[in-house]
């Protein structure tokens, strides 16, 4: 009782601070009064440390998740200049995705997505640049392969995952991505259960979805049965803790929404350990239940499967140390984050050290597994890493990010953001071996430090540079809706290609000279096969009936960097782009009669206005 009475007092303290912060921190009129003072050579040493010459490049990438905008955006390091947006979830007529029948395929009925956590693939604990993985809300887990920077594989929405929050999180040889229930419902879908009985018959889920190691192609894999705690965000252990899975939850207390019991009630939430192996193990020895059409694994009948750590008060980020024996969870309610030692929590489980059960699952006992509580500042939420132990943690409440050191637990450093921020992300940081160096708050707010563009604000990422003792800000940059976590790749681990291959063409549509191209029908059906290449479009006139069903199968025959063409029909809603040597095809339902001209749309040579020709639909 004395707990909850502290608790509420913490509470009104908090949002007291919040209150404060909003009132201090966002002056209505700006951007006046938006310089900080700075001595002339700060300025002098930023500008240098973060100006990229014309003609140079990027010494990173940095891939930031773009919330409920449902794409990818990528930035260059230290320059923060954004190079290009990959769409994933949601139609992009940039690069005419979510119009051609492939993508249209992939996305399927959804056209958003809300991405927040990217994961880049992993070998040996290090990020090996073949692929990056994004989750987004509606359980789905999309592949992105970066030798061409596309979205090739949407996975979902997964069966029984009702808001994937705590995706994506990649175990160090990409062997499985994590993925969790943030909202707990029935299972399977469409079980309409009253909300009174939310505590026994509603159930939380982790899954673990399968990666082809060669392909990087996404299979179900199998799922574990979790209490209806809302799981959040998770973390694959590495090294020390290879093997296992973290996830954090925010309502131990089984809130739903009703105000005598409230998610924030408890003194401690939990982190839940999760042994991936003996799942997978579990799983082909056939135990568990199909469920949704995935081998669903209950805890109760898989002893060892699952522990629960018990963390402060409604746990958000959970981050696994570069050695893999500090588990960091920062309770998003606190001052402090916790390191937990994963050699203590090992110990701890071979001995039945447990301090109780939820629904079957042990409870290790907090005092005998945590090394420290880190007093880093108010809302700590996410934790990144630097070589030799150093450790960065983001403060929402406090708006700053705090430099602070494993083992020996002292907060070095702390540097203010403008505003709020979430994650964070450091360079190559959250590796076995993180390179310091760079470290970018991806804030929520911007605050007015941008030349004002009414009330629809962007948010900020701002840049700083840690490779000395203390953190200094060096540059601000605004992006795109909402970034939540980011990765930061160093640029040579990359080789993008810079054409498709034609020899690597196997679409069936595929045709590399003038003389294949041309108009055939079958029925009502009709097929157009379009070579694209300076300055054309053969053939240059499509002529089909009201009512046929035409495919138009487009080949940019060029092998040239950076010789896209477009193919935009007017009246029609489409718009393809395509890539040199790449081969897509658009179906559609010519409905309308009359005279429709195409054209391409990207900018190409000299000739481009004469890429073009007409589609004509005869009445009926
Ligand atoms: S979340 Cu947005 S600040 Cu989706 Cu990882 Cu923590
Ligand atoms: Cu092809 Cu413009």
């Amino acid at each position: 009782m004395a707990d909850t009475k502290l608790w509420t007092r913490i509470a009104v303290a908090l949002a007291a601070v919040g209150a404060l912060a909003l009132v201090v921190g966002c002056p209505p009129s700006k951007p006046k009064g938006s310089k900080r003072p700075a001595a002339a050579s700060d300025i002098a040493v930023a500008a240098e440390k973060t100006y990229v010459p014309p003609g140079d490049l990027d010494e990173y990438y940095m891939f930031s998740s773009g919330g409920h905008s449902g794409q990818v955006y990528v930035y260059g390091i230290p320059s923060m200049r954004h190079i290009t947006t990959i769409p994933v979830f949601a139609p992009y007529s940039g690069t005419g995705y979510g119009f051609d029948d492939e993508s249209k395929a992939m996305l399927g009925n959804l056209t958003w997505g809300d991405v927040h956590h990217p994961a880049l693939s992993e070998t040996g604990g290090d990020y090996d640049g073949r692929w990056l993985f994004v989750n987004e809300m509606n359980g789905r887990v999309a592949r992105i392969d970066l030798r061409d920077f596309k979205t090739r594989q949407i996975i979902g929405p997964v069966p029984n995952i009702s808001g994937n929050h705590g995706s994506t999180f990649i175990t160090p040889n990409s062997e499985y991505i994590l993925m969790s229930s943030r909202f707990s419902i029935p299972i399977p879908k469409g079980k309409a259960v009253s909300i009174d009985r939310y505590a026994s018959e509603y159930k939380g889920v982790a899954a673990g979805i399968k990666v082809d190691p060669k392909t990087g192609q996404m299979s179900l894999g199998w799922q574990v049965l979790l209490p209806p705690f809302d799981w959040d965000l998770g973390d694959a252990g590495k090294k020390l803790s290879e093997g296992w899975f973290f996830l954090t939850c925010y309502n131990s207390e089984r809130a739903t929404g009703k105000l005598e019991v409230t998610a924030s009630q408890r003194d401690r939430d939990y982190i839940a350990a999760i042994d991936w192996r003996l799942a997978e193990k579990a799983a082909a020895e056939g135990k568990g239940e199909l469920v949704g059409g995935v081998k669903v694994l209950d805890p109760k009948t898989v002893p060892g499967l699952v522990y629960l750590l018990p963390c402060g008060k409604s746990p958000h980020g959970v981050d696994v140390s570069p050695d893999g024996k500090y588990v960091v969870g920062s309770g998003k309610l606190q001052g402090v984050t916790t390191a937990f030692n994963f050699e203590k929590v090992l110990t701890a489980i071979k001995n039945k050290d447990f301090a109780g059960e939820e629904d079957g699952i042990p409870v290790l006992k907090y005092e005998s597994i945590k090394d420290a509580e880190v007093p880093v500042g108010l809302g700590p939420l996410h934790t990144q890493f630097g070589p030799d132990g150093m450790a960065y943690t983001s403060l929402f409440v406090d708006s700053a990010l705090a430099k602070w050191k494993l083992g020996t637990w002292e907060v070095l450093d702390k540097v203010p953001m403008s505003y709020s921020t979430g994650h964070l992300a450091a360079a190559e940081g959250d590796t076995v071996s993180p390179d310091g160096k760079w470290l970018v708050g991806l804030n929520k707010l911007s605050h007015g430090r941008h030349l004002p563009v009414g009330p629809s604000q962007p948010e900020s990422s701002q840049l700083v540079d840690i490779s000395g003792d203390k953190m200094k800000l060096v540059y601000d940059a605004f992006t795109e809706p909402e970034p939540h976590y980011a990765q930061i790749i160093k640029a040579d681990k990359l080789k993008p290609i810079e054409v498709y291959p034609r020899e690597e063409n196997k679409h069936p549509l595929a045709i590399w000279d003038v003389k294949d191209a041309g108009v055939t029908r079958k029925g009502n059906e009709v097929l157009a096969k379009v070579v694209v290449v300076r300055s054309s479009m053969t053939p240059a006139l499509i002529e089909v009936n009201e009512g046929d069903t035409v495919k138009v199968a487009l080949t940019n025959i060029e092998q040239t960097t950076d010789e896209l063409h477009g193919f935009g029909l007017l009246d029609y809603n489409i718009n393809v782009v395509l890539d040199p040597g790449e081969t897509k095809t658009v179906t559609f339902k010519a409905d309308k009669p009359g005279v429709f001209p195409y054209y391409c749309t990207n900018f190409c040579s000299a000739l481009h206005q004469e890429m073009q020709g007409y589609l004509v639909v005869k009445p009926r």
